[in-house]
């Protein structure tokens, strides 16, 4: 008997991703580098479908049917470099080599590229869910070469998440384009859960509400346009009581956010394509702000706040719910605007709509919300921002006074919104007929003869600041 698929790397991930391709039928050879990891799976869970247990790669990569597939769940970064030495020699033209890790886009790009060479498939996929989505179905992103998905992608479809009916796994594009759309989807996780967090400050900073009544809250906002998996268990963290202090849960637990980096990289990523992705950007700040526990404490003695009373009024919640959504839309316009910058850069067809809907299922950012991003990109009438969207238009010009009031309402009681306002601003900023930007051309152009363009004429200028600040044409350096 041979395997269709081997899993080598079984920590967590690559051992509930090989599971769940036994669950779904297909008979699964299982490496891991140290083989108790491999004895401890057969172990626990040996009798949930077809195992091939295996000690050494020249043994996993025999009990392969070709082409080969083998799915690498080994550590993002040297090991995955390190797993692909030792495999490729072992490896005939045609097969197919996956990296089912968190790994960077520009690397997979790297191995994929190398991999060709040799005639071999590399497919970066990304993987969103967790343990849990990985076990019992995973939103699925993968890349690499359309022909590859031939062979991988029927398997990679019937073990991912479905939503009605629909697999949520869909050819992303080549080399890194599987694992680019799982940055961005977990820059948008990022975005997502700050607004989360800074909707629970300002209902309990701003207008007192406790965590238990905060958690019926958010339960009742997940009825609404939020409903998603981030807003679903905030209401069940929010209600968790410590059984050590009888306390909240979220009043123990120490407010220094941790990252993985996936975050950053997207920020990193939007620097490198001039892409206005704000909402990612102060995320990750926000965390970095919070982990820099030591200033903050010094802040606290040293630094005036001079908050100023405001009447929060009785739509307080109902305005801090619209800021909420409208700042959860900015963040969402601003991914997608992020991936089609991606797609013109690196040369991939990137489909919105499919993006939308695979997200739909699985994965952390799930929600509602997507099946309207979905049927935006659907048409054949594609906006250039999903702000554009006539549904999205509308929406968010309904929340826009609501926004407003959170917004200024923070400043004055000092409540730091980083995304509520950061969002806002780029929405006036996209709305707004003229910008400062004309005065920073006039200001480049002074201290460095970087020239400007005008708004009556055809050309570039420069003005002969130094001289007799008359105006020349010039050649464009901007
Ligand atoms: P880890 O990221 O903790 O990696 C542990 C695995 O890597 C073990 O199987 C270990 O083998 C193997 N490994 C290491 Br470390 N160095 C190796 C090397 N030089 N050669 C061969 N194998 C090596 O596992 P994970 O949490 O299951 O995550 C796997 C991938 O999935 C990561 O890229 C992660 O970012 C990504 N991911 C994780 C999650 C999640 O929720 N955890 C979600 C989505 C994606 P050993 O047993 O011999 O030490």
């Amino acid at each position: 008997m041979k395997a269709q698929i081997g899993v080598t790397g079984l920590a967590v991930m690559g051992a509930n991703l090989a599971r769940n391709f036994a669950r779904n039928g297909y008979t699964v050879a299982l490496h891991n580098r140290s083989i108790e990891k491999t004895d401890a799976l057969l172990k626990e869970h040996g009798d949930e479908g077809d195992f091939i247990r295996t000690d050494t790669m020249e043994e996993l990569v025999e009990s392969l049917e070709t082409p080969r597939r083998v799915l690498l769940m080994v550590k993002a970064g040297a090991p995955v470099d390190s797993v692909i030495d030792k495999l490729v020699p072992l490896l005939e033209p045609g097969d197919i080599v996956i990296d089912g890790g968190n790994s960077n886009f520009q690397d997979t790009r790297r191995r994929e590229a190398a991999l060709a060479k040799k005639d071999l498939h590399f497919v970066g996929i990304g993987v969103s869910g967790g343990e849990e989505g990985a076990l019992l179905g995973p939103s699925i992103m993968p890349g690499g070469s359309e022909e590859s998905y031939q062979a991988l992608g029927p398997m990679l479809e019937k073990i991912s998440a479905h939503v009605d009916g629909d697999p949520c796994c869909a050819w992303i594009g080549t080399d890194g384009a599987g694992h680019f759309v799982k940055m961005v989807h977990n820059g948008i996780e990022y975005a997502d859960m700050q607004v989360i967090g800074e909707a629970f400050d300002l209902l309990r900073s701003g207008a007192g509400i406790e965590p238990a009544d905060q958690a019926k809250i958010f339960k009742e906002w997940n009825e609404g346009n939020l409903a998603s998996f981030l807003i679903e268990i905030t209401a069940e963290v929010l209600a968790h009581q410590d059984a050590k202090t009888g306390k909240p849960l979220v009043d123990v637990i120490v407010d220094s956010a941790g990252q993985k980096g996936t975050g950053r990289w997207t920020v990193q990523s939007a620097l490198d394509l001039g892409s206005p992705t704000s909402a990612i950007a102060e995320s990750v700040f926000a965390r970095g702000l919070s982990s820099q526990r030591d200033q903050r404490a010094i802040a606290q003695e040293v630094l005036a706040g001079h908050e100023q009373d405001v009447t929060l009024g009785d739509d307080f919640v109902e305005d801090v719910r619209q800021a909420l959504f409208a700042s959860k839309l900015v963040s969402y316009a601003q991914g997608l605007d992020m991936l089609t910058a991606a797609a013109t850069e690196y040369d991939w067809d990137l489909k919105l709509d499919e993006i939308a809907s695979l997200w739909r299922g699985g994965c952390i950012i799930r929600a509602e919300l997507l099946a309207d991003i979905m049927k935006a990109y659907a048409s054949d009438d594609q906006p250039a921002n999903l702000l554009f969207a006539p549904a999205f238009s509308e929406a968010i010009a309904g929340a826009v006074p609501a926004w407003r009031r959170v917004v200024s309402k923070a400043v004055a009681l000092g409540i730091p919104v980083p995304v509520f306002s950061s969002s806002l601003a780029y929405y006036d900023g996209l709305r707004r007929k003229r910008l400062p930007a004309a005065l920073t051309q006039g200001l480049r152009d002074l201290f460095g003869a970087h020239t400007y363009n005008r708004m009556d004429a055809e050309g570039t200028f420069h003005t002969q600041w130094s001289g007799d600040k008359t105006e020349i044409e010039a050649v464009s350096t901007h």
